[in-house]
């Protein structure tokens, strides 16, 4: 043990004292060559970047067109989020639901305990203090990752408010998310992501990418966060949070949830179309991938976007689709598993200009072998750097919620729009949320699957518990946002995509905006409220017959095959699945048969 662990038993006596056994503890078992508590400062980080040139883990982009930006190949068979290999481990089976992969806690801390058994030896192991959201806020919460990945700190220094402000909140509250990280020997054999809600705890081990690794993003914000949130009255969702700025200068704040790779970003950082533009609409960013609201005094829903970064998805990013991410990339950023240009610069896949020499893996770019760009490379970025930016997002009270969208990749059937008559409409609507699978996890992509609130793989329990928790806000005290339903994704008969989508989808939050002031009209349906085209401002889009006619439809046969599947999905979660949940359902089944 080097001189640095020693150090730390500075903080013995204070209420870090819990953390320090805690680190000890782990050092016991991962038997690293040394300790670094990691304070978030410049040095710190030029020291870890220098260090991580050195051996190759990070490479160096081109200082002239990209200052401050680094490469980073990940393993090839460590490239995304895997679904299979994450347990939530409650006491209770039925805690953690149909939802989940579920290990009791006693089996798996034996089972993870085992590979982090002597792991960090001839490693360093990190120390890294975090506040999810505001330092200042009541809505923020602490956690500490330790690891033995450097990529990880320099991720997290960007995705979170890290080091010392964070440590010194933690003692003031004295508690804090535990999360225990090892990059192991990346044998996807033996990996697993491991939670235990009721210690608020994590354990991940064999991945050193993305949401398995960066342990304040998917493990803490959405699976720890939705149980904590829970028990204390709020909601932690996969949701973008954007604010939308009208010619007259009022802002209404939306909060979407698309499941992984279907669009977050995108919307949460759109250039309005030109007539708007001179118009004066204006959207601002508050969070691209995670919202954590809950009631203010005034029953209105607040929220916050518990990360300070970005951690996009690169392909498809240009100066056509989202020219504020490509903005925000140019500088201090940290790329992963893109590929390289000749004089290198970062390359994927839609950039839309410049040509590929080598690839992700490393290799001379073969378009006929693989694509350049990893489908699921991502670009880390602090928020502070996108165009977009809004400085609500450090606003510690939050902003106040005036709709929130549902969506997915949905080829058929389902409009580009529609409204829910109320709340517990809204939430039945959340519920059957369907999707077609992205490259954001492994497996195979492009299969329709139910995925509930975009919240399918981060629900940290029973999804029949969350949706009774989710209609427990209706209370009649709280004055709740519209909810909303979007498809950015209907395809045509040639298979193409009938929307334009990116800046046009302002067109659709334009209307939402009219419907929560009452004054866009609609269509009632079973279904829920539709718009007619002429309901939308479409003004300078061209749209066919068909696109039309697909888009602003309502498909009462589909429909009804549709609300028969929506049934039998809410029972495959037994007694558990709320009444009012499959009430709704049945309701709207009945109306869709007259
Ligand atoms: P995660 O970071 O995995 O949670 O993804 P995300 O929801 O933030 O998705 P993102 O905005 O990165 O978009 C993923 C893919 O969807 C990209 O390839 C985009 O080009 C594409 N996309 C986003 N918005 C639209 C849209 O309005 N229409 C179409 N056709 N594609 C879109
Ligand atoms: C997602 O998959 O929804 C992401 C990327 O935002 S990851 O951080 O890997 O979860
Ligand atoms: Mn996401």
């Amino acid at each position: 043990m080097n001189a640095s662990f020693i150090d730390m038993s500075a903080h013995a006596g204070s209420s870090l004292e819990s953390l320090n056994e805690w680190v000890a503890q782990v050092a016991a078992l991962t038997r690293p060559d040394a300790v670094h508590w990691c304070d978030g400062s410049d040095a710190e980080n030029d020291a870890l970047t220098a260090a991580m040139q050195a051996d190759g883990t990070l490479i160096k982009l081109n200082e002239e067109t990209h200052p401050g930006s680094w490469l980073h190949r990940s393993d090839p068979q460590d490239v995304a989020r895997v679904e299979h290999l994450t347990f939530v481990c409650t006491t209770e089976r039925d805690d953690a639901g149909p939802n989940n992969h579920w290990m009791a806690p006693a089996d798996a801390h034996a089972r993870i305990d085992a590979l982090f058994d002597g792991c960090m030896r001839g490693r360093t192991l990190y120390v890294i203090p975090y506040c999810m959201g505001p330092i200042d806020s009541p809505l923020s919460r602490c956690g500490v990752e330790i690891t033995d990945s450097p990529y990880v700190v320099a991720n997290m220094r960007i995705m979170t408010r890290m080091g010392a402000p964070a440590l010194a909140r933690i003692e003031r509250e004295g508690h804090f998310v535990k999360g225990l990280h090892s990059t192991g020997e990346l044998d996807p054999d033996r990996r697993f992501i491991m939670h235990f809600p009721e210690e608020l705890a994590i354990k991940s081990y064999g991945s050193g990418y993305g949401g398995n690794a960066l342990l304040g993003k998917k493990c803490h914000a959405l699976r720890i966060a939705s149980h904590q949130a829970r028990t204390e009255g709020w909601l932690a969702e996969h949701m973008l949070i954007l604010g939308l700025e009208n010619p007259q200068g009022e802002t209404h704040y939306i909060a979407a949830a698309f499941p992984s790779a279907c669009g977050k970003t995108n919307l949460a950082m759109l250039i309005p179309p030109e007539g708007y533009l001179k118009d004066g609409w204006k959207v601002t960013t508050v969070g691209d991938d995670i919202c954590w609201m809950r009631p203010g005094g005034d029953g209105r829903l607040y929220a916050i976007n518990p990360e300070a970064g970005f951690f996009g998805v690169a392909p498809g990013t240009s100066k056509k689709s989202n020219p504020n991410a490509l903005a925000s990339i140019q500088y201090n950023t940290i790329f992963t598993n893109v590929g390289l240009t000749a004089d290198n610069q970062p390359w994927w896949e839609g950039l839309g200009e410049g040509a590929p020499v080598t690839d992700w893996r490393g290799e001379p770019y073969n378009a006929a072998k693989r694509p350049a760009a990893h489908p699921n490379s991502r670009f880390t970025v602090s928020a502070r750097q996108c165009p977009s930016y809004s400085p609500e997002s450090e606003n510690p009270v939050g902003v106040p919620i005036s709709a929130i969208v549902f969506g997915g990749r949905r080829p058929s059937l389902v409009p580009l729009v529609f409204e829910a008559r109320d709340w517990t409409h809204g939430v039945l609507i959340g519920a059957a949320m369907g999707s077609e699978t992205t490259a954001a996890a492994t497996g195979a992509v492009g299969v329709m699957r139910r995925d509930p609130m975009a919240m399918k793989p981060f629900c940290g329990y029973n999804f029949a518990d969350y949706f009774s928790h989710w209609l427990d806000f209706d209370n009649g005290n709280n004055k709740l946002p519209k909810i909303f339903h979007v498809n950015w994704f209907r395809r045509g008969a040639e298979g193409d995509f009938l929307w334009p989508g990116f800046g046009e989808n302002l067109r659709v939050l334009e209307w939402m905006i009219g419907r929560v002031k009452g004054t866009a009209g609609a269509v009632e349906t079973p279904i829920g409220n539709l718009p007619t085209a002429s309901d939308l401002n479409l003004e300078g889009v061209a749209l066919s017959a068909e696109a039309v006619e697909k888009l602003f439809g309502f498909e009462r046969a589909g429909w009804q095959e549709e609300f028969a599947s929506i049934g039998e999905y809410l029972e495959e979660y037994g007694p558990r699945m709320p009444q009012a949940l499959k009430d709704e359902q049945r309701r709207i089944a009945a109306q869709l048969q007259d």
